[in-house]
């Protein structure tokens, strides 16, 4: 015993110190302290039953003996009598059945949905979660660990649910090489260079965290491709990883280079009509299929930035996506073809996307989805969602959200996604009158679609704690779960996360979700308030530079998005300048088009005004310039105020991290104001209204400064 003793405590500190610097994300399983619940719950898992075994059903047993154990101190035991079962999984038990009297709401489901139902009616009390496939019951059980780890009364344990959409993507910008685009957390966890050989386990951690919140599919590699991937050596290593994560639901998808033919098939060219080029394209999706029988299929940018793609040939876009649909289809595999295209021809960049790719609807294959970043620009703090919502009905469309905060703060910045999603997917299109919200679109009601998707772009790397900020975790989870269910409110998504993360203490709960829904706006209103947008230092995007104009290509400078002068500021996108509200159905066009009912936030999106045009607010534009930037700086002031408050409800490292990162974000946000407000008032030439502290710093002390070694920009 006396032995036993420097062990324990070891394992224990390893434990503890491992869960303090995040690993185990939201699925942290804290022992429950409360003696009624933890009871009630111990009944419960003391006999379990789960039909039978199978991968996905052995996942399903691998983390309840996980998470019982240490959530309560006491084993699982499972049994094989439904009778004396106290918490049930099913796949076809009848209502009518005498072992179960109540009511079990499978014909409510889809295949990947699930209930959990408390049935005390007779006997002993029953937790029943009831799906029709395996995938189903993986996610009721984590459906059920969710509940309790947020403390459930097992009365309480009652809801039915399916994921509205089908592809709930996480979309990785991981190069071969492990450097992750856009990436602030460290490098790529494929560990390419050991795969296939060792299946790092940290790979099934990955899959339980995605499949926890529903996230069914992973496109492994980056946008911006690289034909290697594609390759029989590299094809082994993805084998393996889908091996790994097909137990957990998700499947694999791969980014295709559209130049892979010549690059890697020794082929003359890569036109989508040429039929070399389809039968190579053919012979590459059988050999993948060979090995991954379930691969999901593709992800394409093409044209777009210097990637290749069939209007290299003179072809369309339609060309080359339906191509490589011909090759997937006889496989059940898809392609999700991107609509982040501006040609530098374009007058308004704004209108790019939607003036190619709308004359194209109804030319794709079934097996095609288009997918269209949230906004018209590309990620930026606010964007009014891309026209292009609602405006094909005849073609599959999914949403491109950004986790990793690119735009929105990379490595240092408190940002939550949940408010900066849901304003797009809640936006009304007006597509089929009042209500056609984008969720609609999205979600494939608006017109009948059942090929319908989210993706987000990860924010994961081989960090401890996977995301680097430990608020960017909070990120991740909110993608999935609004993935699955876009009604869900942000602050139930916040307050989830918070529990299963941080704390249950109802005073920081509380004040932890206040810090996490208002950083939405405060990071805006400190970087780009009233619809300034794209003004961040060019190539790493970190760091303010509106007066950014040495590119010669002009839609890479900020000065091409706010247009200011000393008459005025803003971009004209009206019938009298790019016209690009003409996009919007009429009711969005007509509330954008009228600087009187254009919601403030927006103005500098549509209109160009003078400095002293008075908003909504009763605010000159420059007022309301100085306005949002101050109070964004004072947001974040008062977020180290409150969490400062939490001190004692959070592990130290977490506490201490985070802290520290909150004193980096004033830094940062002081230096977006001040540089902004003082490149402005360049052109305003008015003061800065009283009682504003005045910058401590030049314009060009800001101007001057240099920063080298950005992270994610390689
Ligand atoms: C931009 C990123 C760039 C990506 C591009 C894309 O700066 O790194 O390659 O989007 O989405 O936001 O293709």
């Amino acid at each position: 015993m006396k032995n036993f003793l420097p062990v324990f405590c070891f394992l224990i500190l390893s434990a503890c110190c491992h869960a303090q610097a995040g690993y185990h994300l939201w699925l942290n399983y804290n022992y429950i302290n409360n003696p009624t619940l933890s009871k009630q719950y111990r009944e419960l898992t003391s006999a379990v039953y789960l039909p039978g075994h199978s991968p996905t059903l052995d996942a399903v047993r691998y983390e309840l003996n996980k998470a019982i154990p240490a959530m309560l101190g006491s084993n699982v035991l499972y049994t094989r009598d439904i009778r004396s079962a106290g918490v049930i999984f099913t796949k076809n038990l009848s209502e009518k059945s005498d072992q179960v009297p109540c009511s079990l709401p499978f014909e409510a489901l889809n295949e990947e949905g699930y209930f959990i139902r408390y049935c005390g009616a007779s006997g002993k009390p029953k937790i029943i979660i009831g799906a029709k496939s395996d995938i189903g019951l993986l996610y009721g059980a984590f459906g059920l660990l969710r509940m309790m780890q947020l403390h459930f009364a097992p009365q309480k344990m009652n809801t039915t649910t399916s994921p509205a959409v089908k592809l709930r993507l996480l979309n990785h910008w991981d190069n071969l090489n492990r450097t992750v685009e856009r990436g602030y957390a460290g490098f790529s966890i494929w560990n390419w260079h050991t795969l296939p050989e060792y299946r790092d386990p940290r790979y099934t951690d990955y899959a339980r965290a995605n499949a926890s919140i529903g996230i069914n599919g992973t496109v492994l590699t980056n946008v911006n491709a690289n034909a290697t991937v594609l390759t029989r050596e590299w094809l082994l290593k993805v084998k393996t990883l889908a091996d790994l994560f097909r137990p957990y639901g998700i499947k694999v998808y791969l980014t295709a280079r559209f130049s892979a033919p010549i690059e890697i098939g020794k082929l003359k060219t890569a036109d989508p009509l040429s039929d070399s080029v389809k039968n190579w394209w053919k012979e590459k999706v059988r050999e993948i299929y060979a090995l991954i029988p379930d691969f999901g299929g593709f992800l394409v940018k093409a044209n777009s930035e210097g990637q290749p793609g069939p209007q290299d040939y003179n072809r369309s876009h339609a060309d080359g996506a339906n191509m490589l649909a011909d090759a997937l289809a006889p496989h059940g595999g898809i392609v999700m073809w991107r609509a982040f295209v501006y040609r530098p021809d374009i007058t308004d960049r704004f209108r790019a996307a939607y003036d190619e790719f709308k004359p194209l609807d109804g030319k794709f294959r079934d097996n095609v989805l288009i997918q269209v970043k949230n906004g018209p620009i590309d990620f930026q703090p606010r964007e009014p969602f891309s026209p292009l919502f609602g405006a094909m009905p005849q073609t599959n469309m999914m949403m491109e959200f950004q986790i990793t905060q690119e735009y929105v703060g990379q490595a240092t910045h408190l940002f939550f996604v949940a408010p900066w999603y849901k304003e797009v997917l809640d936006a009304d299109t007006y597509a089929k009158g009042k209500g056609s919200t984008v969720s609609k679109v999205v979600d494939g009601s608006l017109y009948g679609k059942t090929l319908t998707g989210v993706a987000g772009v990860s924010n994961i790397g081989n960090d401890i704690n996977w995301c680097g900020h430990p608020f960017a975790q909070a990120n991740w989870y909110a993608f999935g779960r609004l993935a699955w269910n876009a009604t869900l409110p942000a602050g139930e998504i916040a307050e989830e996360w918070i529990k299963q993360t941080l704390t249950h203490e109802s005073l920081a709960v509380q004040r932890i979700k206040h810090i996490m829904l208002h950083s939405t706006e405060a990071l805006i209103n400190y970087m780009t308030p009233i619809g300034l947008t794209h003004i961040m230092q060019d190539g790493h995007h970190y760091g303010p530079m509106p007066w950014g104009n040495s590119f010669q290509r002009a839609d890479w400078n900020p000065v091409y998005y706010h247009r200011a002068d000393t008459n005025g500021i803003g971009f004209d996108r009206t019938e009298k300048g790019s016209n690009a509200l003409s996009q919007y159905f009429t009711e969005v066009k007509q509330l954008f088009e009228n600087p009187a009912t254009c919601p403030d936030e927006y103005l500098l999106w549509f209109h160009r005004v003078p400095w002293h045009h008075k908003m909504k607010s009763g605010r000159t534009v420059w007022e309301e310039l100085c306005y949002r930037y101050y109070t964004g700086v004072d947001s974040v002031r008062s977020f180290i105020k409150l969490w400062r408050s939490v001190e004692k409800w959070i592990q130290p490292a977490i506490y201490r991290q985070v802290s520290d990162l909150l004193e980096r974000q004033l830094y940062e946000a002081l230096w977006w104001r001040d540089a902004c407000i003082l490149y402005f008032q360049t052109f305003s030439k008015m003061p800065i209204p009283k009682p504003y502290e005045a910058p401590k710093q030049t314009l060009e002390y800001f101007k001057n400064l240099k920063i080298n070694y950005a992270p994610g920009h390689w």
